[in-house]
């Protein structure tokens, strides 16, 4: 069966292994959300893209939540030394994908090849591919003026509250072209357990016109009102939007067919079904390996569209 994953930040990165363990290799491939990237001592960071090539290469590191496991900073530290500031963290294994990345794309890759060459020389199990080769960027209108998205997220913990949020570059964005057909071509679309607003709004905004319903499935990352990682119950609330699993099922209920709400959540199912779209109660907390290939398992034995 072939998988495509719209994937954005951490439990869609989680997702892709489960994924990518209980399909036969070949089988999977995931669109990652690119707007929450970001250049650095002019690197490119990507983080959604590197979380879900991280994690499914074995990489990923569990304790810091971001970027390569055992790292070292050491680079980071003769940056502070140099008097740079050092809020965000790059750790040196990371900033050897980076170097990868940036030296590929000088060859004249798009960012989407260079990830198809970085994922062949990591042996991923599933295509990572990267929404789109153009520049888009998340803007954030705080209360301390509009600010990117790490800016936010890590340079002020998430704390001004946001009263809007814009995505520069998507009007002229256009979708990488395996991407469209990765949506096309997939027997199952999963939308994952991330942020609707910040991670799957701007896949969607590019993919959208391209997704059968019935053939799209979208998980929460709502869990009983809150977020399991990141700040999507905050973001929803701040903007207006009902930070609870059956607010996703709404914001969903046009393009996914079937909507995967967790087991605290079921007394949402009458309305979520209410929405004219399948509810389907499922542990959706991914604690380790083996809760991430029970999700992936358990998403795979629904019959879509039926
Ligand atoms: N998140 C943090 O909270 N602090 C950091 O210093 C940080 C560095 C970082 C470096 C590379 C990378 O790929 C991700 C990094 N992240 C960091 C996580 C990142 O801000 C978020 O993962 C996403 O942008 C939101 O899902």
């Amino acid at each position: 069966m072939r998988v495509t994953l719209l994937a954005g930040g951490t439990g869609a990165a989680r997702l892709a292994c489960g994924l990518a363990a209980v399909l036969p290799s070949g089988d999977l491939s995931v669109v990652t959300n690119t707007a929450d990237d970001d250049e650095f001592w002019g690197l490119l960071v990507c983080p959604d893209t590197d979380s879900v090539v991280y994690r499914l290469a074995g990489l990923f590191n569990d304790r810091t939540g971001f970027g390569v496991r055992d790292e070292s900073f050491h680079a980071l530290e003769m940056l502070g030394r140099l008097g740079e500031p050092t809020w965000f963290s790059l750790g040196d294994g990371d900033i050897g994908l980076h170097l990868l990345r940036e030296t590929l794309r000088r060859r004249g890759a798009g960012l989407a090849e260079a990830m198809g060459e970085i994922g062949r020389r990591l042996r991923l199990p599933a295509t990572v591919i990267p929404m789109s080769n153009d520049p888009v960027r998340t803007k954030l209108c705080t209360e301390a003026g509009e600010m990117g998205f790490q800016e936010w997220f890590v340079g002020h913990r998430c704390e001004p509250p946001v009263s809007a949020i814009r995505f520069a570059g998507l009007e002229t964005a256009r979708p990488v072209a395996a991407a469209v057909a990765a949506v096309k071509e997939a027997d199952l679309i999963v939308i994952g357990p991330s942020n609707p607003l910040l991670s799957i709004d701007p896949i969607l905004a590019l993919l959208g016109t391209h997704l059968d319903r019935d053939r799209v499935l979208a998980v929460s990352p709502v869990v009983g009102g809150q977020a399991l990682k990141g700040p999507t119950v905050t973001l929803m609330a701040g903007l207006g939007e009902e930070p609870t699993a059956l607010g996703v099922a709404r914001r969903y209920a046009g393009i996914a067919g079937d909507f995967v709400l967790d087991i605290v959540d079921s007394a949402l199912s009458s309305g979520v079904a209410a929405l004219e779209v399948r509810p389907h109660v499922l542990n959706t907390v991914m604690a380790d390996a083996a809760g991430e290939r029970r999700l992936a398992a358990d998403i795979l034995g629904i019959r879509t569209g039926g």
